[in-house]
């Protein structure tokens, strides 16, 4: 089992995508651990995208993701690192598979609607950034029988 961070960006708050991107995450058979709409400070996109600090497109993305609120989720599932990474598309929509999130809904790579962790250490990380340890709730679906394979 592994959690993993998704945060459903400024863009696709500010389109009325986040019900059609949360039920494909659900519908994927991942589980929501933790959600809640969050206005992110430059502060916090600092250090959510400190690994970019040195990329040319950096500025606009602290404006970007600081622009106007968004929405962070815990989910948890088998390989829900991956599952997630697929479930998004590639960074740019330009070379996102049709069926994607960014397949289907994005244009341009500035304004991509969805984040999701690349490994489970970043998971760690970033989920850390954004929700208090208590914030992560721990429970059981009766559907995860038909869901996962034991
Ligand atoms: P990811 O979101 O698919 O993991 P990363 O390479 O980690 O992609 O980049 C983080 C975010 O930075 C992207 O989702 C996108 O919003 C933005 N970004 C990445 N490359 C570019 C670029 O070349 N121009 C503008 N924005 C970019
Ligand atoms: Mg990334």
């Amino acid at each position: 089992m592994q959690r993993t961070l998704v945060l459903i960006k400024p863009d696709a708050v500010q389109r009325g995508l986040c019900g059609e991107i949360i039920a494909r995450i659900e519908r994927r058979g991942l589980k929501l651990a933790a959600m809640k709409l969050v206005q992110v400070t430059p502060e916090l996109a600092h250090r959510h995208y400190g690994a970019h600090v040195d990329k040319p497109f950096f500025e606009g993305l602290v404006r970007f993701i600081t622009s106007s609120p968004l929405v962070a989720i815990a989910v948890e599932g088998e390989n829900a690192v991956d599952v997630v990474r697929t479930t998004m598309g590639a960074t740019n929509p330009v070379e996102a598979t049709p069926g994607t999130v960014r397949g289907d809904f994005g244009l341009t790579i500035g304004m991509n609607l969805i984040h999701g962790s690349d490994s489970p250490e970043s998971a760690a990380t970033e989920l850390a950034l954004f929700f208090d340890d208590g914030e992560i709730i721990d429970y059981e679906r009766d559907i995860d029988g038909w869901i996962i394979e034991s």
